[in-house]
């Protein structure tokens, strides 16, 4: 049977590394087999992408060129990673995924939606998201946590924008959960990281009902 396939996406610094690894965790509790990945990332090819878009080096050449680069990486990440996982059964826990191009490059970029689709066609098919989790902090406080994980290092390519950047993505995200309330839930992140687990599993439990061996061997006992 097919595995799940489940996103967290948001602004910088909301805590989504730090949530789609505690509800990776959770769900191999139950027995269940489990895969975590990232983008941009995720497969040898897409990591190399990575460090050419978040250095900056694509920045010069306008949104399309990094949109198809990022579509270039899914392309990768889709084919050798996330398909023959979801395959085998596995639950896919992926750090952001096709709705960081709609948003960042696409409402943020300013580069056609059409365009934005006809990417998303070649890169990830038929594939979607069964669950998407938008986590939401207010800006001030993503960026604060942003820095402190970067322990001091230099922003990366996104983190430096200006503020009001970062203030037009929350709202683009917002937006696109709202338009698509079947398959996004909206989290208030900015509490504590168990508050915000716990949401976030609440959320999982009640949309996808996953029922490990674990789980069902507790149930029979
Ligand atoms: N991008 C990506 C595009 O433009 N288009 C695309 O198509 C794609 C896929 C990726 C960049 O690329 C852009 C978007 C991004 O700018 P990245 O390095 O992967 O770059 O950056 P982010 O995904 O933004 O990751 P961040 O690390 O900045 O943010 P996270 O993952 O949201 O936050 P996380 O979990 O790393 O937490 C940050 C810090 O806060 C702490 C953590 O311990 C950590 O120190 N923290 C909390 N502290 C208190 N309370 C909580 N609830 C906390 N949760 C986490």
């Amino acid at each position: 049977m097919r595995g799940k396939f489940i996103t967290f996406e948001g602004g910088e610094g909301t805590g989504k590394s730090t949530q789609a690894a505690m509800l990776a965790m959770r769900l191999e509790a139950l027995g269940l087999s489990v895969l975590l990945t990232r983008e941009p990332g995720g497969s040898p090819g897409a990591e190399i992408i990575r460090h050419v878009l978040l250095s900056g080096a694509a920045k010069p050449f306008g949104p399309e060129a990094e949109a198809m680069l990022f579509a270039a990486a899914r392309d990768d990440h889709v084919r050798c990673t996330i398909l023959p996982a979801l395959a085998e059964g596995k639950w896919v826990v992926c750090d952001r995924f096709a709705d960081s191009t709609r948003v960042y490059q696409g409402t943020l970029g300013a580069v056609d939606p059409r365009f934005i689709k006809a990417l998303e066609r070649v890169s990830v098919g038929d594939l979607a998201p069964d669950l998407t989790f938008v986590l939401d902090v207010p800006v001030a406080l993503g960026l604060k946590r942003a820095a402190l994980r970067r322990e001091g290092a230099s922003p990366d390519r996104f983190e430096a924008e200006q503020i009001e950047f970062h203030e037009k993505l929350r709202e683009a995200y917002l937006a696109l959960a709202a338009a698509e309330p079947d398959r996004c839930v909206v989290v208030d992140a900015s509490a504590g990281k168990e508050a915000v687990a716990k949401r976030v599993w609440d959320a999982a439990n009640s949309r996808l009902k996953p029922a490990g061996p674990r789980l069902l061997e507790n149930l029979a006992s």
